[in-house]
């Protein structure tokens, strides 16, 4: 597993000013729901500082890395540019910088989309990727307040919220994302 020291030098020159204030605040934020939650804080603190490695990376070179590393793109995937930094993200710390802790790749991999069975680091940096001290979008304050609730409270509105903002713009809906709230609707009834 990369040091915290490493993954800030891995990171920062990849990074605009403002999206390495993001990804350090992302990383303050999954240590303390990660603490609240019992999720791992040290796997929190690196995954948040690496979420977001391959954001600022010119799109062309994104696809690049996915050609080079063999990951194949459904149509959905290709028709959706903002989702390829974090399939690109996760090949890149896996292949390239060496990252071998599959919770923490997976956790790059599944930020933007989630997807159904999360563990509990992954919902951990789904939902501080959302609540992260920077954001401001509408509707942040009940995120917040979902976050210090619950977890699953919390995914519930990320998933939602997501769904809705995308429908909304009339974007496609990767299938990982209908599936993880399709999952949790379904569980909720059965409770
Ligand atoms: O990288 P961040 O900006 O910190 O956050 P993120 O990785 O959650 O990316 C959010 C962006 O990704 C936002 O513009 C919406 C877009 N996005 C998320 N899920 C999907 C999506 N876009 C499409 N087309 N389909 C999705 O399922
Ligand atoms: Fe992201
Ligand atoms: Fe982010």
């Amino acid at each position: 597993m990369l040091s915290v020291q490493q993954c800030k030098e891995a990171v920062e020159p990849k990074l605009s000013q403002a999206r390495w204030i993001h990804s350090l605040n992302v990383s303050k934020e999954a240590v303390k729901l990660a603490k609240k939650y019992g999720a791992d804080p040290q796997k929190a603190e690196i995954a948040g500082l690496l979420h977001d490695i391959m954001k600022d990376t010119d799109p062309e070179e994104q696809l690049q890395i996915l050609q080079q590393f063999g990951i194949i793109l459904t149509n959905i995937e290709l028709a959706a540019p903002k989702l390829w930094h974090a399939m690109s993200g996760a090949a890149y710390l896996a292949h390239c910088l060496g990252e071998t802790d599959p919770d923490i790749l997976n956790a790059v991999r599944y930020h933007t989309t989630a997807r159904k069975g999360m563990s509990l680091l992954e919902k951990v940096i789904y939902i501080a990727d959302f609540t992260s001290a920077e954001r401001d979008y509408e509707g942040v304050e009940q995120m917040r307040k979902a976050a210090g609730q619950s977890l699953e409270k919390a995914m519930e509105e990320g998933l939602i919220f997501t769904i809705q903002d995308l429908s909304g713009r009339k974007l496609p809906v990767h299938p990982d994302t209908l599936d993880a709230y399709n999952d949790w609707i379904i569980q909720k009834k059965e409770k």
